[in-house]
């Protein structure tokens, strides 16, 4: 997610060795400027964060460590709004009201959605949305889909005005202890009074928490002129940057906090539930400088992995039962940890691989879709059975699932691999075999020499 930053800082380090001089210092932070203002850093923003990492590390004696820390310590800073909330933080008195404000089609409605997924599935909250756009006669249909998929209750009424739908949401949230509200508002091209008049009589009858602006990374820095005014005009708590995926450059989350005076406190990569991080400025410093971010990973695990679940199905592959029913279900939990380049570069040493990975889909992969054609044309009893497919059985499924029979016998072939081996790993020594695999991926590549 972060590959052309991670790569920059990455580059800069290599530059300066154990014991060096000032010109070796000077390279550093010359190729460092050079590459943070091609990924869109805002200049004043690369300036600022060089001299003060210059000056200190010459301060403290130049050397990769004293860069490093330096490097780490200002981009903390830079990252951080003083006495501001970090990722997503409730009110002492629920519920939690939160507003989505932004122009259109910046992705506030995907976005109101995902943040009610992550406050469900990840923090075990009771989540309401309201649909208080009522412009576009699609908004609320947009909004009644997405909440559905993610089973959220959606408080909607299209004859009703935003503010009477607000009004009526949160009788509602109050009375039936709702711990989380999230309001989708209408956007507009540009801003304009009308936009503006409308939110503030929201606003006023929400009584927000905390107001998100919704910006589109895309747009570069126009997103955070908007957002400046935005904060003057109805006031902000905090910036969601949406389309962070399709951004390669990716600069403008550096930046952006200090030049808002707003925090950044989520990122949005991507167009499925899943795909929605938050923004907590030393977990995503450590990840800038290639040392992962463990604690957000075994957050996003517990979330998508049901302890109980889990332990029945590795009862199920020690005792050599893992059938076609039980792979369909692995496959729907795999899909709620989300975007597996996102993963990747959560695991110490692992963000050049990301890169590697490219966009692996499990919903769309020709792989995947070709074993659910299988498992969708067996009978029950065959889900259950591995074994019972023979020759006549397995011509039928090839049949149903418009397969040729060469690719229904390399798929079966291949599951009875992956049972086996699964079978071995969850045995005595099996957990060790792992730790090791773990020790070797971690030992190689990437730079692991952060203090922490
Ligand atoms: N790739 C990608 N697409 C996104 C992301 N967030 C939103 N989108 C897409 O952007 C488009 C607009 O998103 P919406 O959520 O409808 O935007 P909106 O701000 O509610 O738009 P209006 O209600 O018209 O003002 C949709 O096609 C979304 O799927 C993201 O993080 N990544
Ligand atoms: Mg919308």
């Amino acid at each position: 997610m972060f590959d052309t930053l991670t790569d920059s800082f990455k580059n800069a380090i290599a530059k300066i060795r154990f014991h060096d001089d000032d010109k070796a210092l000077k390279n550093a932070t010359a190729e460092l400027k050079k590459s943070l203002l091609k990924a869109d850093v805002h200049h004043k923003v690369v300036k600022e964060l060089l001299r003060v990492v210059e000056a200190d590390t010459k301060k403290n004696g130049i050397g990769k460590e004293q860069f490093m820390m330096s490097l780490q310590r200002e981009l903390n800073a830079l990252l951080t709004i003083h006495n501001a909330p970090k990722g997503f933080v409730f009110a002492s008195k629920p519920p939690t009201v939160v507003l989505m404000i932004g122009l259109q089609g910046s992705g506030k409605t995907t976005t109101t959605g995902k943040l009610a997924y992550f406050l469900k599935e990840q923090k075990k909250k009771k989540v309401m949305v309201i649909a208080a756009d009522l412009q576009r006669l699609a908004a609320v249909e947009q909004l009644r889909q997405i909440t559905a998929q993610i089973d959220v209750v959606l408080v909607s009424d299209e004859s009703a005005t935003p503010a009477q739908i607000v009004k009526q949401g949160l009788l509602r949230a109050q009375k039936e202890l709702y711990d989380v509200v999230l309001i989708d508002t209408a956007g507009r091209l540009a801003i304009d009074k009308a936009l503006m008049d409308e939110l503030a009589e929201v606003k006023k009858v929400a009584q927000p928490d905390e107001l998100f602006y919704v910006a589109d990374s895309m747009t570069g820095q126009d997103a955070i002129k908007t957002a400046q005014t935005f904060k003057e005009k109805i006031g902000i708590t905090g910036v969601v940057l949406t389309k962070y995926d399709g951004d390669s450059k990716g600069g403008i989350a550096l930046g952006l906090s200090q030049q808002v005076g707003v925090p950044l406190r989520f990122i949005g990569a991507g167009e499925k539930m899943p795909d929605l991080e938050q923004f907590i400025p030393d977990r995503i410093v450590s990840r800038l400088m290639g040392a992962g971010d463990v604690q957000s990973l075994a957050e996003r695990a517990s979330a998508a992995i049901d302890p109980k679940e889990a332990k029945r199905m590795t009862q199920k592959i020690k005792k050599g039962q893992f059938n076609f029913n039980d792979f369909l279900m692995q496959m729907e939990q795999m899909k709620k940890l989300g975007n597996m380049k996102s993963l990747m570069s959560m695991i110490p040493g692992m963000s050049g691989m990301a890169k590697q990975l490219g966009d692996l889909d499990l919903e769309n992969s020709q792989e995947i879709k070709m074993i659910k054609a299988m498992v969708n044309s067996m009978t029950p009893k065959e889900r259950e059975n591995p074994e019972l497919l023979n020759n006549s059985r397995k011509r039928r499924i090839a049949t149903g699932a418009g397969l040729g029979q060469v690719q229904v016998n390399r798929v079966l072939k291949q599951f009875d691999g992956a049972a086996k081996m699964a079978k071995k790993l969850s045995g005595k020594g099996g957990m060790k075999q792992m730790q090791d695999m773990m020790k070797q991926m971690q030992g190689g590549g990437g730079f692991s020499g952060i203090p922490r």
